[in-house]
Parts: structure tokens; C-alpha cells; sequence
């Protein structure tokens, strides 16, 4: 019970009735006759097997022609089988969309899962052992799934040191002391959790991609990247890599990066062919340039069309992508100057350059326009560029969100972005849409997120944070299932049928964005962390610095202004119904309001509160959610195993010292800033 089997634990099903019917159904799984079983099929027959054996302690035979009653049928679609006459017309599902249905035919009964792809089928088989492991009947399915999304990937940080940048579950599991551990078991067991959620792209590096990381595509390591990715393709995924934008230099013996230079495009041609020849079935690049001091095209007068393009013509004859990021800003910025605001940087740079880009691009947009605050609004460059492909990066690690000892459940933030209406093309333009590639007509587009998992016994430090990894991947999946509904579903496979801790679980998580914002940063002016560790409260750690993140608290007021008028001017990157709305302080929402406008600590919010009292009772209100969760979750001992009552509860207790540490450091400041006291007198001077 270290949580390592995360939410496939597969816990055996006992002496209920539904334990019967599941024996029933499982003796036997069927794949027809000449289809062979290889390949993805191949890890779909044997995670079925494997889920059914350890829920049923007995192991399905797995045979060509059946001889029961009732059993299960895998099958890829699209063949001669007689699988496909029964189900006639399939033209419903996509191409890794499936079908499990429960067919009776005489005396004869079976559930067929089956998919165009074999991943479909690979699919299918976790969503039939999702159904048992939660304890639904198998009698009646008639399920129709698609991905909306094509491309559902997951980025990490990992450093070949074995560290993990932004990491808070211990080290990587894919690199230790400048060696790639291709052998690892726990990537195979890495990859079924993710292919069980549905993804199927993974970068695995860091995209500040350093010296020694440069040599991932060389004949150095490739081998060993290899490795990791057949183990990957087994599971349907395929493997991308971060790559160094000065290669030319770093290792290609070139003193130049110009991209439009002849021999920088040759290098990075051989450098293509040299990674497919390892690798056939290879993702693509990952590129982080002209960011945070990494190089980039801007060096030689060039823009990132003309970066990308290089890399991406290099790319194109295996199919292959460039997921070029848009996290770009001057960093170095001189916070007596308020005529820039990073806000506006990512929409400055990239919306210019519409239609430029190669058609096997995609730039790679965080949701926010900052930087993965607990509130942002959404990135005003999502959908601001018809003509070039876009995808949605957010990130699972919680960098800014409690670092895996406090619980911020992100999948409620995630649907806010996702569901957020951009005009782009008239009402309905939501994001949900555009990463969809249904409002502009991308031919590549998605959501990608930045892994929370490290070599934790339990992947992700804290046991509930596994919550997020989770539902990023049914989310990206089926945006339109409820946090609810994940939440849900996740803690029935985590923590088994027991009502009040399912309970617990999803209560807890649903409120603990909100919770966490409570207090934290108010109001959407972000920020105010330690500086580096972003853990922790720091009120003026970033006020004064370079990298553009400010809050502009004085005696009067607080927030930034970013309106047409008299800021910044952000709000104008917008639609004009959206620019409308955050540009007028009566309609701006009042959860954004200090990110979009300065005002004095008396204005008053349509909560009907002051500014300042706004801030001291979300503080100590967040404090008081803490203690509540954490005395609930104490009801619970006997009812969750041991091992992780005990972690959880530990986690619990530290992440209630941050509240107070947050809550007293934040009150006392604005409370001296304002001289303006707590209507109930409780803010220590
Ligand atoms: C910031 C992180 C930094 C990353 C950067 C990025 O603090 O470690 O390198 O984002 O996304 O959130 O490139």
C-alpha cells in the first residue's frame, strides 16, 4: 500500500454478486482467428489478463476460437473478422476510439472491445478493467469513446542528472548520473499508467535542455532512448525529445545557429535521419528557444517562424512534429519600467507571425499568460492565430500550487481554461474547441501538461496528487466529463468502494483549488513566492527583480494595471468582448480583478467586501479549511490502509503550516501597507 499501483490497483473483488459476473464474463478472452497477436494488441490481451487475474485470482485462457458462453472479444476493426459483421458500420469512432458493447447472440453472450487501432483496443481493455475495478456491471455496455483530442501528451522536466526541474517527488525515473535508465521496469509500469488514462506522446527531458542533455540524439545515447521508446510503443506512445535550439554549436562542431544558414539546416537534416534510423516511430522535437536565457533564433535577426520551419523541414520527411513553446519574455526586464508587462509578451511575439509556420509545427501556448499561477486569465494567444497550429500546455507538476504537500486538485482550473468562450470566431470559439482543432482547421493540435511524477515510491509525493495526473489524462480524454465525475472515478480505483472515504476524496479535492487561493496570492495578482522555490510566501520576492512579476502593493492600493486606458494596454489582446469585460472594473470578475487593474484596498469587490477585508478573511478562511479537511480525513483512520493514512495525513500537516505561515505573513502586510484594520480584529501587527 505505498501507492506505488497508483489507481490500477486492481484489488481483488470478493463473494459479491458482481464478483460472479465478472468470473463469468472473463474465462475467456477471444481474439478471431487471424488476427495476430502482436504489437499494441499484444499489451491489451496481456493487461487484460493481468487486471482480471488480480481482481479474480483467476487468469482469463486467451484463444482464437471460443468455447464458452460468455467471454470477452479484442479486436481491431477494419478486418474480415466476424467480429466486424456484427458490428457493422463503425464509422462513428475515430482512430483511437473504441467500442465496448455487450452482445447476445442465442445462447451465446460476449463483450467485444474492439477499435480501428490497436490502441483503441488497448483502450478498450483499461476502460473494461476501470469498470470492474469500480465495480460496474458489465451486462449491458454499449460504450462509444473518441478522444477529442489528438494529441495527449505529457511533458517532463527531467534533467539526465537524474534531477527533475520543477520536480516534488524525488528523481527522475529516466536518467541517473548522466546515464538514460532504459532498463527500468518502472518505465514499462510508467507507461501502462499513462496509456490507461489514454496518453500518447511523452517528452522526456527538460525543456531547458543543458549540455550533457544535447547528446540525447546523439549515437551516444540514442540507443538507450531507443529502449525507452519501444517500451513506450508497446503502450501506444510515442516518444518525443527537448532539443538544444544551438546543437550546431553545442555538439555540431558549427559556430552558428542561423537557421536559415545552409549548413545549420544540413546538420539538423542528418540529425533527423540519424534519430529515425533509432527510432522509426519518433514524436518530434520539443523546443524551448529565445526564453529564460536559452538561445534561439533571435541571435542571428531571425524569428521563430524561421526557427521552427528549420527544424520542422529537417522533421518532415518521417512525419515528424516541432512543438515550439511560446513561453517567451524578456527575463530580464527593469522593474522601474512600466512599459513592459510580461503579460503581453507571448501574443507580441507570435501573433505577427501567422501563416508562417510549416504545417508540421505546433506552438505550444500555457494556458495563462504568466506563468501557471493559481489564477490567470486565459493566454490571449489560444485561437489569436488562424493559420497556425496550436496546443495547450498546463502544467500537473505544482510548482505554484503547493508543490505536492499541499492538495490543489487542478482538473476545476483545467475546465475553467477549457471552457473559456475566446470569440475568436464568434461566441462559442471556446478553448476546448480551438485545442481541438474544430475552430480553426489545424492539422495538428492537442493539449500537452508538464508531469507531476518522480521515483517516489508513490510517483507523486503526495498520495491525493496522483489525483491530478489522473484526471489530466481522462480530461484530455473527454473534456467534457465533470471534476466531479474524475474525482470520483479516481478515488473508487485509489482507494477502493469505502463510501466515506470516496467521499472524502472527492469533497476534498473539488474545494482544494479554492482553498489553496484562499491563501495564497489574491485576487489574481499572483506571485508573492520565495523566489526560485516558488513555495512558500514571500510577499515582495519577486517586487523588485527582473522578472516582471509584480504586484505594485503600496499604502493606497494593489494590482496591476493592464487596461487599454491607463495600463499596460494587455486587455486589448483579447476579443473585444473580452477585452470589454476585463477592461472595465465593473464587469472584470472579481477572482482576476488585481491582475487586471490597480485599486485601492476599499474598493469594493461584487462580494460586496472591501479589497483589504476580502484578503484577511480568505486567509484565515483557508486556514480554517485546512483544519477542517484535516479532522475529517482523521475520521477516516481504520477505513484507508496504514501506510498511506499515516502519509496522508503528514502531508496534511504540513500544508496547514504553510496556510498559517501564508496567512499571517500575507495579513500582517497589507494590514500594515493599508493601516486599515480587520473589521474582526484578528490580523498581529
Ligand atoms: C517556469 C519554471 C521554470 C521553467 C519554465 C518553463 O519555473 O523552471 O523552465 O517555467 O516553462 O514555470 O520553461
Amino acid at each position: 500500500n505505498n501507492g506505488y499501483a497508483a489507481w490500477l490497483r486492481y484489488d481483488e473483488v470478493t463473494g459479491t454478486e458482481l464478483a460472479a459476473q465478472y468470473a463469468e464474463w472473463t474465462k475467456e478472452i477471444v481474439i478471431p482467428s487471424g488476427v495476430p497477436i502482436e504489437g499494441v494488441l499484444k499489451t491489451a490481451v496481456m493487461e487484460l489478463s493481468r487486471g482480471v487475474r488480480s481482481l479474480l485470482e483467476t487468469a482469463p485462457s486467451v484463444t482464437h476460437e471460443s468455447s464458452q458462453e460468455r467471454f470477452i472479444v479484442l479486436d481491431v476493426l477494419g478486418g474480415e473478422t466476424w467480429v466486424d459483421k456484427v458490428m457493422g458500420d463503425v464509422s462513428v469512432i475515430s482512430d483511437e476510439g473504441y467500442i465496448l458493447k455487450t452482445v447476445r447472440e442465442g445462447e451465446r453472450e460476449y463483450i467485444v472491445a474492439a477499435g480501428l487501432t490497436e490502441k483503441g483496443v488497448l483502450y478498450a481493455a483499461f476502460h473494461l478493467l476501470r469498470l470492474m475495478q469500480s465495480g460496474a456491471s458489465l451486462d449491458q455496455l454499449d460504450l462509444v469513446e473518441s478522444p477529442k483530442y489528438s494529441l495527449r501528451m505529457i511533458n517532463h522536466w527531467d534533467n539526465i542528472d537524474g534531477s527533475v526541474e520543477r520536480g516534488y517527488s524525488g528523481r527522475s525515473i529516466f536518467y541517473e548520473n548522466n546515464k538514460v535508465l532504459s532498463d527500468a521496469e518502472r518505465i514499462r509500469d510508467y507507461a501502462r499508467l499513462m496509456a490507461s488514462v489514454g496518453i500518447n506522446g511523452i517528452a522526456i527531458n527538460n525543456v531547458n535542455v543543458h549540455r550533457e542533455e544535447t547528446f540525447l540524439i546523439t549515437e551516444k545515447l540514442l540507443p538507450d532512448v531507443a529502449r525507452i521508446a519501444e517500451v513506450f510503443g508497446e503502450y501506444g506512445i510515442k516518444l518525443f525529445l527537448s532539443v538544444n535550439y544551438a546543437g550546431t554549436i553545442e555538439i555540431g562542431g558549427l559556430e552558428t545557429a542561423d537557421p536559415l544558414d545552409e549548413r545549420v539546416r544540413a546538420w539538423w537534416k542528418d540529425k533527423a535521419a540519424e534519430v529515425y534510423r533509432y527510432i522509426p516511430d519518433f514524436g518530434g522535437f520539443l523546443v524551448k528557444a529565445d526564453s529564460e536565457n536559452r538561445p534561439g533564433p533571435f541571435t542571428y535577426g531571425r524569428d521563430h517562424a524561421d526557427g521552427a520551419n528549420m527544424l520542422a523541414e529537417a522533421l518532415e520527411p518521417y512525419g515528424g512534429l516541432v512543438l515550439w513553446r511560446c513561453f517567451v519574455y524578456n527575463c530580464h526586464q527593469d522593474w522601474r519600467d512600466r512599459s513592459t508587462d510580461r503579460a503581453r509578451a507571448a501574443f507580441d511575439h507570435f501573433k505577427p507571425l501567422d501563416g508562417r509556420f510549416k504545417d508540421n509545427v505546433i506552438l505550444q501556448i500555457k494556458n495563462g499568460p504568466m506563468d501557471f499561477q493559481v489564477r490567470e486569465p486565459v493566454s490571449p494567444l489560444f485561437g489569436a492565430m488562424e493559420h497556425t497550429n496550436q496546443m495547450m500546455e498546463f502544467q500537473i507538476a505544482q510548482e505554484y500550487t503547493g508543490q505536492q504537500r499541499d492538495v490543489c486538485f487542478l482538473i476545476p482550473q483545467w475546465k475553467e481554461v477549457l471552457n473559456f468562450d475566446t470569440h475568436v470566431k464568434g461566441a462559442g470559439s471556446t478553448v476546448k474547441e480551438i485545442a481541438a482543432g474544430q475552430v480553426h482547421a489545424y492539422t495538428h493540435s492537442g493539449i500537452t501538461a508538464v508531469s507531476n511524477i518522480g521515483n517516489d515510491e508513490n510517483w507523486t509525493g503526495h498520495h491525493l496528487a496522483q489525483a491530478n495526473l489522473y484526471g489530466y489524462g481522462r480530461l484530455v480524454w473527454n473534456p467534457e466529463l465533470t471534476s466531479e465525475e474524475i474525482a470520483r472515478e479516481w478515488a473508487a480505483q485509489t482507494f477502493g468502494s469505502n463510501e466515506k472515504v470516496q467521499d472524502f476524496s472527492v469533497n476534498f479535492l473539488l474545494q482544494s483549488w479554492s482553498i489553496y487561493e484562499n491563501y495564497t496570492a489574491p485576487l489574481g495578482v499572483g506571485w508573492m513566492v520565495t523566489p526560485h522555490y516558488h513555495y512558500g510566501p514571500d510577499i515582495d520576492g519577486y517586487e523588485y527583480s527582473k522578472w516582471g512579476t509584480y504586484h505594485f502593493a503600496d499604502h493606497k492600493g494593489i494590482g496591476v494595471d493592464r487596461t487599454i486606458a491607463t495600463g499596460t494596454g494587455y486587455t486589448g489582446q483579447y476579443m473585444k468582448t473580452n477585452a470589454e469585460i476585463y477592461d472595465s472594473l465593473d464587469s472584470c470578475p472579481d477572482e482576476l480583478l488585481l491582475f487586471f487593474h490597480h485599486v485601492p484596498y476599499t474598493h469594493q469587490l461584487k462580494s460586496g467586501k472591501t479589497i483589504i477585508q476580502h484578503i484577511y478573511d480568505t486567509h484565515f478562511a483557508g486556514v480554517e479549511q485546512v483544519e477542517y479537511w484535516i479532522s475529517r480525513w482523521l475520521e477516516l483512520e481504520g477505513l484507508v490502509d496504514e501506510d498511506r493514512f499515516h502519509h496522508v495525513a503528514g502531508r496534511m500537516n504540513k500544508q496547514l503550516e504553510n496556510a498559517k505561515q501564508w496567512r499571517d505573513i500575507v495579513n500582517t502586510y497589507f494590514f500594515r501597507k493599508s493601516g486599515i484594520p480587520d473589521a474582526q480584529n484578528r490580523v498581529i501587527y
